[in-house]
Order: C-alpha cells, then structure tokens, then sequence
C-alpha cells in the first residue's frame, strides 16, 4: 500500500512538472492583425493608415504588430522622423554629370551647354548635329561642329551678317566687296575708307586683325565636356571618368580609350571615328527624348 501512494505521488509531481515545461499561453504568438497586452488580445493599430504617424513626410511608413517603421525615401538621408535631401552635385564627380549638375529633392539632374544634348544615360552631353535639320538654318552648306556649326557659301558668295544667308560678290570695287578683304568673319567698312574687321560672338579678332580666335563662350569653344580659353584657343578636357580624344575635342569612355590604345595604331583613328560619329547618331536620335532623371539610379557616393 504505501509503495502505491508513493508511485502516486511520484506521478502528480511528474505532471506538474511537464505542465510547467510546456508554455503557458501567454507566450504564444497572437493572431495575424492582434496584439497581446497584459495577456489580452487587442486590434493592432496601423498608424500608417490612420495618419497618426510622426514619419517625415519625406519617409516611407510600415506598419509593424504593435508600433509602425519610419525609413527615408531614396535620395534622402536621416533616420526616418527626419529625412534630408542628399545634394548628389555636392562631390568631386559634380554628381557624374559631364556639363551641369542640378541638386533637386530626392534627386539630381544634369544638363548640358547649348549645342550639347543630354545622352540616354542622363549625364554624359553629346554634341547636337544642327544641320540635320532644316540645314541648320544655312542657304548654302553647313557644317556641324562639337557644340556649334558654320554656315559657309559656295565660290562666288560671301557670307552675310547674319552668318545664315549669302551675298553674290560684286566685281572689284567697295573694300568690303573685294574678295581679298581677308576679313575671316565679318567685313565693315570704316567710314574713312578701308575695312575693319569683325567676329562672331564667341570670337576674338587675332592679332592681324583679320582672323578670328574662337573662345570657349561659342559652343563650349568645341569641346564636348570642358572649355578653357588659351592664347591660341580653347583647349579642351574631360570629365574624370573620359580621355580626350586625339582629336583634341571629344571625350572617350576610359575602357574605350584603353581598348583603342591596344589595337593598331592605323586602324584605330578611323574606328575612335565611327564610333564617335555612331554616338553623334544616337544622340541625334534622342534629341527628341525626354529623359526622365527622376527614374535614373541616385549614384553611389
Ligand atoms: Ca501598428
Ligand atoms: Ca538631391
Ligand atoms: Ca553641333
């Protein structure tokens, strides 16, 4: 008998015992959309929803069981209740744009000189081929330029003031009819008789006072990226992450350039030729494009 009391006994502290290991319901995890307070369950409440949030209206709010998660949007540093604009012009790369660079919220957008459009990729500046359309405006021919063009007349013309249309040259006579006027851009007859030379905007008058010198404030002086005024002339440089081309204006993707230098040396002038004329083409193409930098990837800084 008293053996059986204690198997009994034995038996009831067991099952206190597994009672005790196994979890008692306060620990269990609540029902989807419920939150469990002092062993009750209550609505969870989506703050996000409910507009009862202290998120920065610049931040993404997510609901969590029991509270809610404030994250910045892209383009915007901080921790959440406090978002600010990241100025990605703000570095040495001025935000990898070749030309300009334009801090705006939650984003950056380059843009280009005038004569220069804005590539697909939305940073690098291609030039803009003027004559393809409507002749660039010119009564005989035109040519295109890096950041420019020139309207030039057949023999037998010159060209007038207005660098667009031209003039039938008369037999000798005034100065500024004689062909021999020397005058490289624009010819004006002194009062006293003579000829005094001119230049187009963008240009200075040589020191023969008869050639013209362009400087970098007419179509960026010819360069594809950058400008800077020389004794001579512009002379041209890239953006970091190009190398000027040989031909002194265009800029060459680095890995291009490197690839150029690795090839033969005959080949490789008229192939850089027909890849930059190519680049000019699909320029050309989206001229038309409006480039939406607002979808461009925020560039890693
Ligand atoms: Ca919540
Ligand atoms: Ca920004
Ligand atoms: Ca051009």
């Amino acid at each position: 008998m008293g053996s059986g009391r204690c198997c009994c006994s034995v038996a009831k502290a067991l099952l206190l015992f597994l009672l005790l290991l196994s979890p008692p319901p306060l620990f269990d995890a609540p029902p989807q959309g419920q939150v469990r307070a002092a062993g009750l369950l209550f609505p969870d409440v989506d703050e996000c929803t409910q507009g009862i949030d202290d998120c920065h209206p610049d931040a993404i709010c997510q609901n969590t069981p029991k509270l809610y998660k404030c994250t910045c949007k892209p383009g915007y540093s901080g921790e959440g209740k406090t978002c600010e604009d990241i100025d990605e012009c703000d570095n040495d790369f001025n935000g990898g744009c070749v030309h300009e660079c334009f801090n705006i919220p939650g984003n950056y957008r380059c843009m280009c000189y005038d004569g220069f459009m804005l590539a697909q990729d939305g940073h690098n500046c291609l030039d803009m081929d003027e004559c393809l359309l409507n002749n660039g405006g010119c009564q005989h021919i035109c040519v295109n330029t890096v950041g420019s063009y020139e309207c030039i007349c057949n023999d037998g013309f010159f060209l007038s003031d207005n660098q667009h249309t031209c003039i039938h040259r008369l037999e000798e006579g005034m100065s500024c009819m004689n062909k021999n006027h020397g005058c490289a851009h624009i010819c004006k007859e002194a009062p006293k008789g003579g000829v005094a030379c001119e230049c187009r905007p963008g240009f200075e008058l040589a020191r023969n006072q008869r050639g013209c010198i362009l400087t970098c404030n007419h179509g960026n002086g010819g360069c594809q990226h950058t400008c800077e005024d020389a004794d001579d002339g512009p002379v041209c440089g890239c953006h970091p992450e190009y190398m000027l081309h040989s031909n002194g204006k265009t800029c060459l993707e680095r890995e291009e350039a490197a690839t150029e230098l690795s090839e033969n040396n005959a080949t490789a002038g008229a192939d850089v030729d027909k890849r930059v004329k190519r680049r000019l083409l699909m320029g050309k193409k989206c001229s038309s494009l409006i480039v939406d930098t607002d979808n461009l990837p925020n560039l890693p800084l």
